[in-house]
């Protein structure tokens, strides 16, 4: 490990660390995942793979912990989380550089990941005292209904490598008010971000005395996604991460009628009009197609141009990429980094091809950058090409700074472009017109889980609940009413009169 870093020190992550935690204990293993940086191909450590008894006991403590916990009043379980988000923000600068140097997003952009994670903690603090029932009229006399919203148990969290933290964050804050446990196995290319957000949770954990198994991870691979969907005391898997992996674990999770929360795939479209703000356009295609290297669920992948305004808009967006630096995340002049791994890129270098093949026309061709500074293998320099929408490889989502432009006459034919894709995250149009704004966001505009209107596809907000449709998998996670998805809903008849009428009028005398 190189000791300059010292940020690894300060979040408690050594040469070699335990994979599998169980609150405060943690239990290593001779299988190993070397993590290294895709910024500088670095060593940074390594952490042990979770065995199956390490896995089922980690699930077993969860389960143990979940009895306890949901006795505890909300809004004390909201407290816990609340100093949870105030250790956040001391170490908000360390665990950036962590995001940053692991997973090869700006520096900014690691810091803004931890924001995001001291956001849902104050979010889910105010909500552990709003975990608010209906009350209902009953049609019987002497009758009333209620709902209450009670814990439901072990959630199974699942994530990516893109948001190393801040998407666990959105799951276990909330899942720890509504009085769940929560096990987590983080994504096997990112395995310190987990370890340390753990050991920090150690911390509040042990000055509050709670149940050990609150917060456990697991490590490793596919076999510990696999595991975690089929296992029966796990109610609520939540996933993050690509279609592929969202069918496989949805598949597992209703064979056995849990309840899965998946955000997969997106291929966000950005609709820009005649009456768009040229600025305004180029600020939020280029931070939504480049920003975090284009590796966000969120991320531009295409941009519909009205085609009076198409080719002002492209040498906009080109001169904006023109002035692009891409280097070392760490540093904060770049505003590019690496891509997660050499696979990664090897993905990006496919798709141009395949762009190519299909006929594309390249306004900017980029590839792989070779040199120095770029030894880690998984630099590249973003592309733009001029394709048509049905296009097999447009249809894909590739998670990369690849982005795709096409022309439109008509605003229906923009949003039928914007609709034609299996993927169904987020979506905008900027656009200086009311009527068209409105049309974007009406039953027959975007049909995306998020419409945005001169703003970008990526950068979503806490408060809003985040997630897309068809492809995308359906879940909300985050903001608004998504913790109804952590919690038991129980519909509650009391009757308060000597007598026992039953419902639907019918009569039943004995
Ligand atoms: C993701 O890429 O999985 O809206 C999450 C955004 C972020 C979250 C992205 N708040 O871009």
């Amino acid at each position: 490990m190189n000791a300059s870093l010292s940020f690894l020190q300060e979040l408690g992550i050594q040469a070699h660390n335990a994979g599998t935690w169980i609150g405060g204990t943690s239990f290593d293993h001779s299988e190993r995942i070397t993590s290294s940086s895709p910024v500088d191909g670095g060593v940074i450590a390594s952490v042990s793979i979770s065995t199956p008894e390490q896995y089922d006991r980690a699930v077993a403590a969860a389960h143990e912990a979940f009895l306890e916990w949901r006795t505890v009043p909300a809004p004390k379980r909201g407290e816990i989380v609340r100093q949870y988000g105030n250790l956040l923000r001391q170490h908000k600068e360390a665990l950036g550089a962590l995001v940053s140097y692991e997973m090869g997003k700006s520096l900014a952009e690691g810091q803004g990941e931890v924001q995001e994670m001291i956001d849902i903690c104050d979010y889910a603090v105010g909500l552990s005292r709003q975990l608010a029932g209906l009350t209902l009229k009953s049609e019987r006399p002497d009758h009333f209904m209620m709902e209450q919203w009670h814990p439901i148990g072990v959630v199974g969290v699942i994530s990516a490598f893109n948001f190393p933290v801040a998407v666990w964050a959105w799951n276990a804050c909330l899942a720890w008010v509504c009085g769940d446990s929560v096990v987590w196995k983080a994504s096997e290319k990112v395995p310190l971000c987990a370890v340390a957000c753990q050991i920090l949770w150690n911390r509040v954990a042990a000055q509050n005395n709670v149940p050990a198994g609150l917060s456990s991870i697991v490590t490793g691979g596919v076999e510990i996604g696999v595991r975690l969907s089929e296992d029966n005391r796990i109610p609520v898997v939540s996933a993050t991460g690509s279609t592929r992996m969202g069918r496989e674990v949805g598949q597992k999770v209703a064979a056995r009628f849990g309840r899965s929360i998946l955000e997969l795939g997106g291929n966000n479209a950005i609709i820009v009009t005649p009456t768009a703000d040229l600025k305004m356009t180029v600020t939020a295609a280029v931070f939504g197609a480049v920003g975090t290297a284009g590796q966000r669920c969120t991320s531009t992948r295409r941009l519909i141009i009205h085609e009076s305004i198409f080719d002002k808009v492209i040498e906009a967006i080109k001169s904006a990429y023109a002035q692009l630096r891409i280097g070392s995340p760490l540093l904060a002049e770049n505003h590019v980094g690496p891509l997660i791994d050499e696979a990664a890129v090897a993905m990006y270098l496919s798709a141009l091809d395949a762009v190519d093949a299909a006929g594309g026309t390249f306004h900017l061709r980029g590839g792989k950058l070779e040199g120095a500074e770029y030894a880690s293998g998984c630099y590249v320099k973003p592309s733009i090409a001029e394709v048509q929408n049905d296009w097999s490889i447009v249809q894909h989502e590739t998670f990369a700074p690849l982005l795709y432009v096409m022309k439109y006459r008509e605003l229906d034919e923009a949003v039928a472009f914007q609709n034609n894709v299996p993927q169904g995250l987020s979506s905008a149009i900027m656009t200086g017109s009311m009527q068209e704004a409105n049309r974007f966001l009406s039953a027959c505009g975007s049909d995306c889980g998020i419409a945005n209107v001169n703003i970008g596809t990526s950068g979503a907000e806490i408060g809003g609940a985040f997630g897309g449709e068809k492809e995308t998998g359906g879940g909300r996670e985050s903001g608004s009413d998504s913790w109804k998805a952590y919690m038991r809903r129980q519909t509650n008849t009391l009757n308060y009169g000597n007598a026992l009428p039953l419902a639907q009028g019918i009569v039943f005398n004995i």
